[in-house]
């Protein structure tokens, strides 16, 4: 049936094939992709009970933001007040404080700005750490407001395809189950696909959170091949008229070129259901893995359109300041973030909120 289906679709994209130069390679990986999954025993699951959960009130969510990134917020601030205690600005103190704001994973480049301001206002004047604490503010406001953009469905287009990236343990499997919940109580009819094929143990996970997140999951055994498992979700997403399909795919480390290529494979498969997805590629990024999250950016980036980052583990981290560093170098839209294993630990990313959570005084 696959392959019927498959044929059809190559039928009425030819143009799209002719101009694609991997074509052949490509309707063949697709055939072989619809081939496996027949054979693969692929299976929907069925939600379970009502689970899914509001989206919290702003005000709580600051609270418990405040709370998660309350390391990096005193080690910031405690260094500025060290610093500042009845100082001149100098070169010793511009320098000391661009090594807090490195240390705390801002990095070089807003550290270089940020001390570039303070020596064009304040050099050789004596000045107070709140001073220094508020511009720092202003700038972390500055430089994560233009990244800080909601994700939005485009509810024309069905099932809008979500694939998420990401290396080993950085929060995909939960980041998913989490948004799963959040979609499905704005009334949206979400469906899961367990692309992690590698590992039993993964798709006994995401078949958890479908059940916590009340949504369908479509597995296939360990050991088949994550391509025709993405392939066949959207067959079966069109079939239950689903609005949003999330797909999870296995932990690769970013200097794998192997499971880089496999990556590529499951976007080029599941273009060929549909030309326009998928039609957001996240990477999670988790928060305390610091400047690694930047090469994982870059080499992701490269390999495969990133359109948008969800950063988890912000809670309890000292390296909060990363996603500043990442919103500063790469300028990619950031649309969540994650503060915790829980269902409602996760929120749109909202730039004066972060700023305010990772510099003020007294929270
Ligand atoms: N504290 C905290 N833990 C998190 C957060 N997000 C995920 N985790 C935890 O991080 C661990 C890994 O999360 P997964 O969702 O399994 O990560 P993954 O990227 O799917 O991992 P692989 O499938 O192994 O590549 C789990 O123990 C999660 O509960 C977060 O925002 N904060
Ligand atoms: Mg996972």
């Amino acid at each position: 049936m696959f392959k019927k289906l498959f044929g059809k679709k190559a039928q009425t994209n030819t143009v799209e094939d002719n101009a694609n130069e991997d074509s052949a390679n490509i309707a063949d990986e697709a055939t072989l992709a619809a081939d496996n999954a027949a054979d693969q025993n692929i299976e929907p699951s069925t939600p379970a009970t009502d689970l899914a959960v509001p989206e919290p009130s702003k005000k709580t969510w600051f609270k418990r933001l405040t709370q998660g990134l309350s390391k990096s917020n005193s080690n910031l601030v405690s260094g500025i007040g060290n610093i500042f205690t009845k100082k001149k600005l100098d070169d010793e103190t511009l320098e000391a404080l661009e090594d807090i704001l490195i240390q705390a994973d801002l990095g070089t480049q807003t550290a270089m700005k940020i001390s570039e301001a303070l020596a064009k206002t304040s050099y050789d004047k004596e000045i107070e750490p709140e001073q220094i604490r508020q511009l720092l503010n202003q700038e972390i406001t500055q430089i994560l407001t233009p990244v800080a953009k909601p994700l939005i469905i485009d509810t024309k287009i069905k099932p809008y395809i979500i694939l998420m990236t990401g290396v080993n343990g950085a929060g995909k499997t939960t980041t998913i189950g989490k948004m799963a919940a959040k979609l499905q109580a704005e009334g949206k009819k979400v469906m899961l696909a367990a692309g992690d094929t590698f590992r039993a143990a993964a798709v006994e996970q995401l078949t958890i959170w479908g059940q916590r997140a009340n949504v369908p999951v479509v597995t296939a055994p360990a050991g088949s091949d994550a391509a025709s498992l993405a392939f066949e979700a959207i067959d079966q997403a069109r079939a239950q008229n689903i609005d949003v399909l999330l797909i999870d795919t296995a932990g690769r480390l970013q200097n794998r070129s192997e499971l880089m290529d496999e990556l590529e494979k499951i976007v080029r498969v599941i273009k060929k259901q549909d030309a326009t997805a998928p039609h957001a590629t996240l990477l999670v990024l988790d928060a305390t893995t610091g400047q690694n999250a930047v090469n994982q950016a870059q080499i992701f980036g490269d390999k495969i359109n990133i359109s948008g980052l969800v950063m988890t583990k912000l809670d309890g981290t000292a390296k909060g300041g990363i996603l500043v560093a990442i919103a500063a170098k790469f300028k990619l839209p950031v649309h969540y973030i994650g503060i915790g294993e829980t269902i409602d630990d996760l929120a749109p990313f909202d730039a004066k909120q972060f700023a305010d959570a990772l510099t003020q005084t007294n929270l």
